[in-house]
């Protein structure tokens, strides 16, 4: 199974110290194309190496060619946003998790999205085990 990890990378890496433990969970069942996102020496700045319109481009290919995209929503992202709508235009399965401890509300455009599976957790095992359940019940 392809995964598309979204997380927020320009909207702030405020959640970012949660994601490194999502890949390792998506890892267990497939090919994650985005562990870069994980990346704890990305800062705000996102890569150097590639220019926005190749990252973009890069990007926009690995959501149409990914089986699944999971998105970690509790930084709000203008890219996860549109990387979401485009992943539920193309008719993809997605996951978003929110860690309901921060003090924000997610957005009715996730959160009252049915194409949208939305899980607000209160640990990192909490949202690992949404990860186990919605892939084991996707690939079944
Ligand atoms: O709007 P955001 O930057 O928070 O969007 C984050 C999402 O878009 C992630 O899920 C990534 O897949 C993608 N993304 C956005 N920016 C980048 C990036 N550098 N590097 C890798 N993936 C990205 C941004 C550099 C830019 C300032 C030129």
């Amino acid at each position: 199974m392809k995964i598309y990890f979204a997380g927020s990378i320009t909207g702030g890496r405020d959640s970012a110290h949660v994601y490194p433990l999502l890949i390792d969970a998506l890892q267990r069942h497939g090919t994650v194309l985005t562990e870069h996102v994980g990346d704890q020496a990305l800062d705000g700045a996102g890569e150097t190496v590639l220019d926005a319109e190749a990252i973009f481009t890069r990007d926009v290919d690995w959501v149409d060619e990914a089986d699944v995209l999971i998105a970690e929503v509790t930084t709000p992202s203008l890219g996860v946003g549109y990387e979401i709508g485009r992943a539920e235009a193309k008719g993809k399965r997605i996951l978003a998790l929110f860690d309901r401890r921060a003090e924000r509300k997610l957005s009715a455009m996730v959160r009252g999205n049915r194409g949208v599976t939305t899980v607000q957790y209160a640990s990192a095992s909490e949202a690992v085990s949404a990860i186990d359940a919605f892939l084991t019940e996707v690939s079944s």
